[in-house]
């Protein structure tokens, strides 16, 4: 396929704050949830610590360095031909507790120094507000977004910064991934979307739906409030994008893929629609959850729908009905996920499906009808850095190439409003999941180890030239 982009298509790539800054307590950061986490391995998860506790390897601490190096690496964002760049604004650069009255100058002059360095690349900035960064003190403080105060908390926090960088950045996100939290069996997601530690005894899942209304709602709020400083910003709303198949034809399969893509979506739901879904309503009757929900609550959910819908595309999932399913089909994604014999899996297990990326697109357009982001899709890998310092990653090359495909497809042939497209990710990263440098995503490659040796240098991976061509020709050369 020869056709590409439309002219104005926004491609880039994608990091977040917590995964790529390092210089956790430098410019008067606060610690955040991030900073709490050590590092685990291939298959297992990280510890959450109570603070930074002697004894762990805290992988977010330096990460890659970023903060002091972000000079040369937008250099070389803009030397692939970067149109934009996501990244986020770490809360606790700017509000180091995350309940101070005023922002703290240093961290808000960082992402001015920062934002000005992409845009003298023409280089648009996409930002997310709250990306797996919590400032800890809301946690030990609050208990994260178990409290409804979170809500004022995070709006002052987005207030400062829309007005601060309102003449820099245009393309806002609010929360990432903020439907992970629908596997609220694992303490990870709750934890780095929520700030909520379980414990023994208490329903998850009713606290997932509690702190993910304080979060909607808190999402509808900070869009009417940058309508407001500026009428210009498009602020989405970001999910992860795994759809969730049926694992055969048998109606009850069938119906529990429905009910688990009604649980994934819920979030996005609210955000996009307005209102919440007439089947959560019931279902939470049925399961006695009784949320603190205000008629405020609903009025800002009408009002603060998202201009556009973020999402993150790595896998697709599958799931099978049980033969001792209650009434609703209850979805547990801990346990009700089931391996696709029709997809390969990584080395981490996810389920490498580019076609599922055409019928995300598709689903998501049929349901919402509003412009889609693809803020971020690509592949862990362990790469190998060769003497010459050159990376053949061919597997991630055939990975975005397969991917972007199944994108064009769904814009040119189904018409699907896509804005643009930014590949997980820029440059290495700390993994959020495992706190492992060694599952690569970048472009460009840094010398840096699990363990946190290496001499944190740059080098441009073989994928690093062919995005460099995808790009320059608008998508036509894959
Ligand atoms: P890591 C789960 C499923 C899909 C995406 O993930 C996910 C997660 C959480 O791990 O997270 C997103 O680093 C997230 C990024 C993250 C990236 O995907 O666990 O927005 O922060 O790095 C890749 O391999």
């Amino acid at each position: 396929m020869t056709q590409t982009m439309p002219a104005n298509f926004l491609w880039g790539g994608a990091v977040a704050a917590h995964q790529v800054e390092g210089a956790y307590h430098v410019g008067g950061k606060g610690l955040s949830v991030a900073d709490v986490m050590s590092a685990a391995g291939n298959h297992d998860e990280r510890t959450i610590t109570k603070g930074v506790q002697p004894g762990y390897f805290y992988p977010n601490h330096d990460a890659v360095d970023f903060y002091h190096q972000y000079p040369a690496d937008v250099k070389l964002f803009a030397e692939m031909g970067f149109k934009c760049f996501r990244t986020s604004i770490a809360w606790s650069r700017i509000f180091p507790n995350g309940d101070e009255d005023e922002p703290n100058e240093a961290g808000l002059e960082f992402y001015d120094r920062l934002f000005d360095e992409c845009l003298k690349y023409n280089i648009e900035p996409v930002v997310t507000l709250s990306h797996f960064e919590m400032p800890y003190h809301l946690v030990t403080e609050y208990g994260g977004f178990r409290s409804r105060k979170l809500i004022k908390l995070f709006t002052n926090f987005a207030k400062a910064v829309f007005e601060r960088y309102q003449d820099k950045v245009k393309y806002w996100l609010t929360f990432n991934e903020i439907n992970n939290q629908i596997n609220y069996d694992r303490a990870f997601t709750l934890f780095t979307n929520s700030g909520i530690t379980v414990k023994p005894g208490e329903n998850a899942e009713a606290i997932m739906y509690q702190a993910g209304h304080y979060e909607v709602v808190a999402s509808a709020i900070a869009v009417q409030m940058g309508h407001q400083i500026n009428p210009d910003f498009q602020i989405g709303a970001m999910i992860a994008m795994s759809p969730v198949y049926p694992a055969t034809d048998s109606p009850r399969d069938v119906f529990k893929a429905q009910r688990a893509m009604q649980s994934r979506f819920w979030f996005s739901d609210v955000q996009m629609l307005g209102q919440y879904p007439g089947w959560l309503n019931k279902y939470l009757e049925a399961k006695k959850i009784n949320l603190d929900i205000t008629q405020t609550d609903l009025d800002n959910l009408a009002k603060g729908k998202a201009d556009y819908l973020g999402l993150s595309y790595y896998m697709s999932f599958a799931t099978a009905a049980s033969d001792h399913e209650d009434a609703q089909f209850s979805y547990n994604e801990h346990d009700d996920l089931v391996t696709n014999k029709f997809v390969p899996q990584s080395d981490w297990g996810w389920q490498v499906d580019p076609q599922g990326l055409r019928y995300s697109l598709n689903w998501l357009n049929d349901r919402y009808h509003v412009p889609l982001f693809i803020v971020e899709n690509g592949i862990g890998a362990i790469d190998q850095l060769e003497e010459n310092h050159e990376v053949h990653d061919q597997y991630r090359i055939d990975y975005l190439s397969d991917h972007i495909e199944q994108m064009k497809l769904a814009m040119l042939d189904d018409g699907v409003e896509v804005m643009g497209y930014t590949p997980w990710s820029a440059i290495d990263i700390v993994s959020a999941s495992t706190g492992q440098l060694s599952k690569r995503y970048g472009f460009i490659y840094v010398d840096r180890n699990d363990d946190g040796s290496g001499s944190l240098q740059r080098y441009r991976k073989d994928s690093f030239y062919w995005y460099q061509k995808v790009i320059q020709s608008n998508g036509a050369e894959l």
